[in-house]
């Protein structure tokens, strides 16, 4: 999975990135890469019972895409949108300070009107060469129909993230990299006034995600120097600033829920682990996740929840109780589902 952060020269994509992402590193070519563990105490609580050798968190990877230099306002170049397109869900950085580098206001509405028009006219533009030309031959069959739908979906300004498409409609836009159809968080980079100005109040509240959208806001200057303290320096900053936690924990939950992620979680006496997985992924595939071997061997899975083994102390109780539940392949795993793979290769 992977999250791009975008955004206009200057929003503040590298300081976000870093705060939310320390370590994070670049790959020469402008474009930074990073990976962000998701908290998740119900590996502690499996840890706190299992004992393992290590504990380990899902973790999702962060890219800054890049703003590719100084480029004209309301134009990605080119090489910054190719990388754009190959995201799972872009983060808008939208500017909410006022950067002495650019002689404009700082002016949210603005930036996220901007974008929201770019990536309108980047896939009209690919989908109106694909209908003038399935028009001059004459074709015919869903493919067409999905694509004109597209187009007076995009006609009318909406992304194309807000139309519903059945999988069949899906499928016929297979390698058309549109990316108004991507997932989007719209995240507003703060100044401290801004921040504690009450007129900003409907900018900080998370949104609730809508048609694969949603918004949050944070305050990029004080999120570096959060990232920059030590655990328990952090936790007394953090409260001085009447904040729970840091941005980045609502972050990942944002992105978790647009990109329609679950954690499932594994256990043994080597490590405790969560793995993100998407939503109504059967449970053959969910062993695929964690080895090839389980998916290809996979006989059958079984399944508990942490609160039973909390309970229960044991997984011989457990089993004892009747309270392990034996699935099948085709089973739903759930958030939170502690798995067992029984596998033969
Ligand atoms: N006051 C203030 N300045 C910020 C904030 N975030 C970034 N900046 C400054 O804005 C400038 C551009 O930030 P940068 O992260 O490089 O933007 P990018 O071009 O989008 O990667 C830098 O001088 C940052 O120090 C913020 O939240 N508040
Ligand atoms: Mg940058």
């Amino acid at each position: 999975m992977r999250v791009g952060i975008c955004g206009y020269p200057g929003s503040g994509k590298s300081t976000v990135f870093s705060a939310l992402a320390p370590g994070a590193h670049s790959d020469g070519k402008g474009v930074a890469y990073g990976n962000i563990k998701v908290p998740d105490e119900r590996v502690d609580r499996l840890a706190a019972i299992f004992d393992p050798k290590k504990s380990v968190y899902a973790e999702i990877t962060f890219v800054d895409v890049g703003a590719g230099g100084r480029s004209a306002r309301g134009a990605f170049p080119p090489e910054v949108l190719e990388n754009m397109r190959n995201m799972d869900l872009l983060v808008h950085v939208v500017r909410g300070f006022d950067n002495p580098m650019l002689s404009e206001v700082a002016d949210p509405a603005r930036d996220v009107a901007l974008f929201h028009d770019e990536l309108i006219l980047l896939d009209l533009a690919i989908l109106e060469k694909r209908q003038d030309r399935w028009r001059r031959e004459s074709r015919k069959g869903l493919a067409v129909e999905v694509n004109d739908r597209c187009v007076a979906c995009l006609e009318a300004g909406a992304p194309l993230r807000t139309l519903e498409l059945t999988e069949d409609e899906k499928a016929t836009l297979g390698g058309v990299q549109l990316i108004s159809r991507r997932p989007l968080l719209t995240l507003y980079n703060l100044s401290e006034e801004a921040w504690e100005d009450p007129a900003t109040a409907h900018l900080r509240e998370p949104s609730t995600p809508e048609d694969g959208a949603m918004s949050m806001a944070l305050c990029g200057s004080m999120e570096t120097e959060i990232a920059q303290l030590d655990p328990d320096e952090q936790g007394e900053f953090l409260e001085a600033l009447g904040l729970g936690e840091p941005a980045r924990n609502p972050f990942i939950r944002a992105a978790y829920q647009l990109l329609d992620l679950i954690s499932i979680l594994t256990c043994g006496p080597d490590e405790c682990r969560a793995w993100p997985v998407r939503r109504n992924t059967p449970a053959r595939k969910t062993a695929g996740k964690i080895h090839s071997d389980m998916e290809r061997g996979f006989i059958r899975a079984e399944v508990y929840r942490v609160e039973e083994i909390e309970e229960a102390r044991t997984e011989a109780a457990l089993k004892k109780q009747g309270k392990l539940r034996v699935e099948g392949k085709d089973y739903v795993v759930q958030d939170g589902d502690v798995f067992h793979v029984l596998f033969n290769v």
